[in-house]
Order: structure tokens, then sequence, then C-alpha cells
């Protein structure tokens, strides 16, 4: 009887990268993958849940250990009807074929197959008596030509031998593929059994709705981030100071720009951390050529990301007049008198964000102490900044294969990639800057705010859509 959910069996050599590719199918970056052979001893059953519902099943198996003996079986007993199930049956009790028995069982149960092989690697005559075997089982069947490597020369002879028993044949590289490759592989399983299409078709719509979800929790976070970094304040008390010493100024400002900026740190980690959540990360690494590898306030992010002098100064006219005062915008720090104690300075750290300094500053005496505050931002390109980075992070996130993990295999030689550190923000076009701009105005005062977030929102969604749509080349690393 065929189980009540689609079901596959993942085979094929140790090493072939059936882990990996079962990581990458269903999220899971836990399971375990090594470089050493026949990492995996036992099948392993995962289940694709989906709002409590289990919709698909892979079981990832160590592959064959008598494939000789199992094909010279099957070629024997042709006449049975079902091979999987009569194989399993006689050779329960055999202690040599435990292992075998254990790896037939599901497909004597009703799984299909799923047979990774590497293209990378020739053709053997191991695999084509594996191929052979599998053909005989008369399973709903899909082969995956998964590729560890760049050599190509072999994948023809993989194709011509595999298309003749499988129902399906794919390439998909288990540590590159993204959401729109994995949904065009359960596509690819529909036509494997006809019987699985309705079944295969909901759990295609519940991917989708699911990935329309996170993509919609990860604007909230987003939003979220922008609404904090925008209203964020921090106070120092620090000992009354002589403003006509630069020393003793500058000392009070490093102070303070240093606990602001660790506040903005801070959020922007809390939203990556729930971004890494929504798409369900725990471990990965990120490239050295990546800004997001940078700190927040560096030289290269602020050069790379946000948008150019010119568009900024037409957003800067919009966001001023929408705001009602100009001052507010422009001539951040000049408030209470703060501006000419710290203005000055203001062009050292902060200084690559514009001719503007990041936030206001502000300044109350008591006896003998002074509380100095900085916030909230009023530099106009840093929240275009920030939103950038974690539009990059998105990016990441989203097209990072579950199966490649931790992977270093780029590590050596790597060629340094510009194209990682492109600036969203300013593809977007004027209509939308303004928008955005208008957005961070409101969120900073707190005011007319629910009106200018949902367009935030509208537009932040249609960034993260294009993502998925395979519109960043997947084999960007990220
Ligand atoms: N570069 C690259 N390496 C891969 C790919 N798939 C698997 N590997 C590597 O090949 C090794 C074996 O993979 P694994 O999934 O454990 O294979 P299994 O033994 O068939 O389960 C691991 O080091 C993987 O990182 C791939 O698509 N690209
Ligand atoms: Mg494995």
């Amino acid at each position: 009887m065929a189980p009540a959910i689609p079901t596959l069996a993942i085979m094929g050599h140790p090493n072939a990268g059936k882990s990996s590719v079962v990581a990458t199918l269903t999220e899971n970056d836990r399971i375990q993958i090594d470089k050493r052979a026949g990492t995996t001893t036992t099948l392993d059953r995962y289940p694709v849940v989906i709002d409590g519902v289990k919709v698909i099943e892979f079981i990832d198996t160590p592959g064959f250990q008598n494939p000789n003996y199992i094909l010279e079986w099957f070629q024997n007993h042709l006449d049975e009807a079902d091979l999987a199930r009569a194989f399993v049956d006689v050779h329960a009790a055999n202690p040599l074929y435990v292992h075998d028995c254990a790896l037939m069982r599901p497909v004597a149960e009703g799984a299909g197959i799923i047979l990774v092989v590497d293209g990378s690697k020739r053709i053997k005559e191991k695999d084509r008596c594996e191929i052979e075997l599998l053909r005989l089982t008369g399973r709903p069947r899909m082969a995956i030509l998964n590729n560890t490597t760049n050599v190509t020369e072999h994948m023809e002879a993989w194709q011509d031998a595999l298309n003749k028993a499988f129902n399906s044949v794919r390439e998909f590289n288990a540590h590159r593929a993204t959401y729109d490759e994995r949904i065009r592989l359960l596509q690819a399983l529909k036509t494997i059994d006809q019987r699985w299409e309705e079944r295969i078709d909901e759990t295609i719509h519940a991917f989708e709705r699911d990935w329309d979800r996170r993509i919609d929790q990860t604007v909230t976070t987003i939003v979220d981030m922008l609404k904090e970094a925008l209203t964020l304040k921090v106070s120092e008390v620090v000992e009354a100071f002589d403003r006509s010493s630069v020393a003793e100024r500058e000392a009070v400002e490093k102070k303070l720009t240093a606990s602001f900026e660790d506040g903005l740190r801070k959020l922007e980690v809390r939203a990556q951390d729930q971004i890494r959540e929504h798409f369900r990360h725990n471990v990965w690494n990120l490239s050295p050529d990546s800004v997001l590898a940078k700190d927040l306030f560096s030289q290269e992010v602020g050069q790379a990301l946000g948008l150019s002098r010119k568009q900024l100064a037409i957003v800067g006219m919009a966001a001023g007049a929408f705001a009602g005062a100009g001052l507010d915008l422009t001539s951040a720090g000049a408030t209470l008198g703060a501006g000419t104690i710290f203005g000055a300075l203001g062009g050292g750290a902060l200084g690559f964000f514009g001719r503007d300094a990041l936030a206001k500053v502000d300044i109350k005496k008591a006896i003998g102490v002074e509380r100095v505050t900085m916030g909230p931002v009023t530099n106009q390109q840093f929240p275009f900044v920030l939103l950038d980075r974690v539009i990059l992070y998105c990016a990441r996130a989203m097209n990072w294969a579950h199966g490649r993990q931790a992977a270093d295999e780029d590590a050596p030689n790597r060629v340094p990639d510009k194209s990682l550190n492109k600036a969203f923000t300013a593809e977007l076009a004027s209509e939308q800057h303004k928008a955005l701009a208008k957005f961070f105005v409101a969120a900073r005062k707190g005011k007319d705010l629910a009106k200018h977030e949902e367009a935030c929102r509208q537009i932040i969604r249609g960034v993260l859509r294009g993502l998925s749509r395979s519109e960043i080349d997947s084999r960007a690393n990220l």
C-alpha cells in the first residue's frame, strides 16, 4: 500500500550528496553532512511539516551494500509482481543482507525513489547496476544529477544512462539551489507518479504560502528595526567638561558615539537573527567580500550602500518639505547649542554618511554633571544604508541552500566578488525613495506612522519577492 503522503527514499553512493540534497529540500541545515564517506549509517526520516501538517517525507539512506547481488536476485525473479517487497521478505532474516533490507524496506512499503548521483564523476559499472535495479523495482523514480565540482564532461553520459531508467532526470545542485529551484524540483516530482499529483500540488502550495508568510514576517522585522533605529536615543552622564578643551569635548563625544553606534549595531544584529530564523538557518558562513562582514559604520559600508548623492538630494527636498522643518533634517546636532560643541567633530567617525552628522545631540546640565544624549538619527543616508544591509542579509538568507551548511569550498583562491555588495535601494524609483524617506521621518517623529508604514512595507515586500525570483544569480556567494 502506498504511504498516505508522498514519501521519497534518497538513494545513491556515499558522498554523492544525498544528505546535502535532503538538507536543501527540507531546509534543514542540521542534517549531518561530512567529507568522509558513509556519514549516514541509518535511515533517517525527514518530514516536511507545514502548519503542523506533514506534507512530504524524505528518507536519507546510507547507500547499497550489495547492489550486484540485489540486481542478480531481481533478474532471477522477474515474475515477482513486486521485487522490492519480495526481496525484503526473503532476506529479512539473513544477516548478510540486513543492511540492504533496511534500505529496501521503505521502497517495499511504497516509497518513491530519488537517486542522487555525483555528475562530476565518471559513470561506473556499479552505477549502472544500481540504476538497473532501481528501474526493476518499478517504483516512481527521479534521478538527481548533483554536481559537486565544476567538472561537466561526464554529465551527458549520466543523462543517457539515467534517462532510460528514470521517469525524470534533473540537475540540482544541493549547494546552490534556490527556493525557485526547489519548487521546480517538486513540480517535476509530480510527473513521476500521477497518483501524487494532487498531494504534491498541495505541498507546493503549502511551500509557497509558507514562503510568502516568511517574507511578511521579514518585512515586519525590517520595519520594526527601522522604527527602533530611528527613535533610538542613548544618554551618558559625564562630569561637567571644559568646552574650550578639544580633548575633553572629543572624549565626551567619543563615549557617546560609541554607545549610540552600539545601540544601532545591536538592533541590526537582532533583526539578522530573526531573519535567519524566518528562513531556518542555523549554520552558514559569511563571505569575507560581503559588506555584511564589515562593521555597519565602516567606510566600505558607507561607500557601497545607500543612495547616491544626487538621489539623496532629491529625497532630502521631498522629505524636508514633508517634515515641515528642513532644519530638523539637515542641521543635525544643532539643538541646544550642542552643535557648536560637537558639530565640528561630527565630520570624523560619521563623516561617510555625508556632510550631516548621524544624530542629534542634546546636553542637559545638572549639579556637577551633564547628561549628554545622542539620538534620534537625523542623517538621511543612514536609514537607506541600514535598509540596504538588511536586504543584502535577506538575499543571503533566502538563497543560501541549507545543504551547503557552513561550506568552505570556495575559501582558497577565491576571487573577490564585488557584486555581493549591491545597493538595492539605489535601484528603486524616485517615488519609492520619497515614500521611504517619508516613512523614515514619520518613524522618527512617531507621527502619521501608519500611513507611511504601509507604503514602506509594500516597497520592501516587492524587493524581497524579487530576491527569490532568481533575480540574484544563485551562484553568487552572497
Ligand atoms: N561543492 C559541492 N559539494 C557538495 C555538493 N553536494 C555534496 N557536496 C559535498 O560532498 C560531500 C558528501 O555530501 P553528503 O551530502 O554527506 O553525501 P552523502 O554521503 O551522499 O549523504 C560533503 O562534503 C558535501 O559538502 C554540491 O552540490 N557541491
Ligand atoms: Mg549522507
